[in-house]
């Protein structure tokens, strides 16, 4: 049989050489990026082959990334996709030299609170930041007239929730590739930024609007930055008690009790880390390289603190006062841990693989319930927080990712992204009866998903998340679409006020 004619595959060291030449000024000689994102297999792994491959021969529109179809041959272009998903020769790392070089303050703000917005906006609590993936820009929209005021360049691939100082001034970003930013929603500058890893999962900010910490799986360590210009301030390289490394799977500010939480991917441990100069100084049982010895008093102020778990648990909510966080675990086991008593107070009966990093509260027939979506199982799971039983499970079309409702409405929105099928599709519950009282489908056949009120729960924004995309904004009572603003794949969109008043709609 007469084989197709297949071109040689162009050897390793070749495909080094290329990427020397056309790739290392924008993505770094290391591939750890520089005006570019990182190449590396960690930060590729979210996008698929062939997008890696579309990109080198396509480019990617609206960024400096050119297509080099016509420039390179089609086996070249192939040879490199291939190699940039491969580990490099030598293991990669990030020093806090590197870390340091990295830092940029572009402006010195003025931090008075005489600094009023610079711009005409009627309610600065009532701006919504939405991040774009399509093209990695962020846009500031008018919560109460939805128009947009600005939009500027974000870091490639931001993820998670921005976050906000307690005034709603400053917003802070992370990109999955390790960039930290700060801007400022009065004069609309970018403040600062650094590079605190080459794989970040996120950043929390403390009450006091004093401090930013962001956890990394890539070094496996945290950072911490001073809130005002992000200079750092300490890493703290994560280790359990048996001084083995963890990944970082995201950090959180438990406000009401003046501390970080910080959830760990590899060790069966939960940090607490408080920022209240006055915290008590305890014991630490925690052995590491920073200075703490077991059983030797450890200051409360800045220093993590191990409540030690049964199971790595690496997804969680948080109860209204931060006294209880409710886990789960990559194979969806879900418990209930004290973060007064530092243990566990309850298992949880989920089945699938619930999302609680989605979860919302309500009071409903004068029980406080916590619901969630399900990444694998086509219902959202309400729990009541008394009995920390579940209280009912809602059918919805198709697995959600994000769930939203806010206090001055009795519905809560969610949508079925998980699902190919009912994608399209949002689901209105109704808190009092926990039934599904109404579905839309905005753009039938797209993605709609990520809800959030506006600061008066009256209207509810949608994102369409594809490129082009929109941001469709609805009544929250008749749920009429009253206006469209065109974005490109817009992922989530944040109110300030319902962020920094911790709103029981909404992500904190
Ligand atoms: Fe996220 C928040 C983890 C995939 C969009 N995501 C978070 C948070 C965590 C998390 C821990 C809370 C941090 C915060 O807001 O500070 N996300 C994970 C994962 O482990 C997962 C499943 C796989 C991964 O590769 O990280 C994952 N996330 C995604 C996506 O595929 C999404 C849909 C698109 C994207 O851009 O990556 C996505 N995640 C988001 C968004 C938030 C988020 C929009 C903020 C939610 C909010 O409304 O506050």
């Amino acid at each position: 049989m007469q084989r197709a004619h297949q071109p040689a595959a162009i050897p390793d060291i070749r495909l080094a050489t290329l990427y020397r030449q056309q790739c290392a000024t924008c993505h770094g000689s290391e591939r750890l990026g520089a005006m570019g994102p990182a190449l590396l297999p960690e930060n590729l792994e979210r996008i698929k082959p062939a997008e890696v491959l579309r990109v080198i021969r396509e480019g990617r529109p609206a960024t400096q990334m050119a297509g080099y179809a016509g420039k390179l041959s089609e086996p070249e272009i192939q040879g490199l996709a291939r190699w940039v998903q491969q580990p490099p020769a030598k293991p990669v790392g990030w020093t806090a030299a590197e870390m340091r070089a990295s830092h940029r303050e572009f402006v010195k703000p003025d931090y008075s609170d005489k600094v009023k917005p610079a711009f005409k906006v009627n309610d600065p609590h009532n701006l919504f930041v939405v991040v774009e993936a399509g093209d990695h820009h962020v846009s500031v929209i008018d919560g109460d007239t939805f128009t947009p005021i600005t939009r500027f360049q974000s870091h490639f691939a931001l993820h998670g929730g921005p976050k906000f100082t307690p005034d709603g001034r400053f917003v802070y970003f992370a990109s999955r590739d390790g960039w930290v930013s700060q801007y400022d929603l009065y004069t609309l500058k970018k403040v600062a930024e650094i590079r605190v890893g080459i794989n970040t999962r996120n950043v929390a900010v403390s009450s006091d609007g004093k401090w930013v910490l962001a956890g990394n799986t890539l070094p496996q360590n945290l950072v911490l930055l001073d809130a005002r210009g992000l200079k750092p301030v300490r890493t703290y390289p994560v280790k359990d008690r048996e001084g083995k490394s963890s990944r970082v799977s995201a950090v959180y500010d438990a406000a009401p009790r003046n501390s970080f939480v910080v959830a760990l991917k590899d060790a069966p441990e939960l940090w607490s880390i408080s920022y209240d100069p006055k915290a008590e100084p305890f014991y630490s049982g925690f052995v590491h390289d920073y200075k703490m010895k077991e059983g030797i008093p450890t200051k409360g102020f800045l220093n993590p603190r191990v409540t030690p778990l049964q199971m790595v648990l690496d997804d969680f909510y948080f109860d209204p006062d931060y006294k209880y966080v409710m886990g789960a675990s990559r194979d969806g086991k879900a418990q209930v841990i004290s973060l007064v008593s530092r243990g566990k107070v309850a298992e949880l009966p989920l089945r699938g693989m619930p999302h609680l990093g989605s979860g919302i509260t309500f009071k409903a027939n004068g029980r406080l319930y916590m619901a969630s979506t399900n990444l694998n199982t086509p219902t959202v799971t309400v729990i009541d927080m008394q009995s920390w039983k579940v209280a009912k499970e809602i059918p919805i079309p198709g697995p959600g990712f994000f769930l939203r409702s806010h206090e001055d409405t009795p519905y809560a929105w969610v949508d079925s992204m998980m699902s190919p099928t009912a994608k399209d599709t949002i689901s209105i519950i109704d808190k009092r009866t926990l039934e599904v009282v109404r579905q839309l489908r905005l753009r039938p056949g797209k993605t709609n998903a990520h809800v959030e009120f506006t600061r008066d729960g009256r209207y509810a924004l949608v994102s369409i998340m594809e490129n082009p995309g929109e941001l469709v904004i609805v009544d929250a009572k008749t749920f009429r679409e009253v206006k469209a603003l065109p974005m490109s794949k817009p992922i989530g969109k944040y109110n300030v006020y319902n962020k920094v008043t911790r709103s029981e709609g909404t992500s904190h």
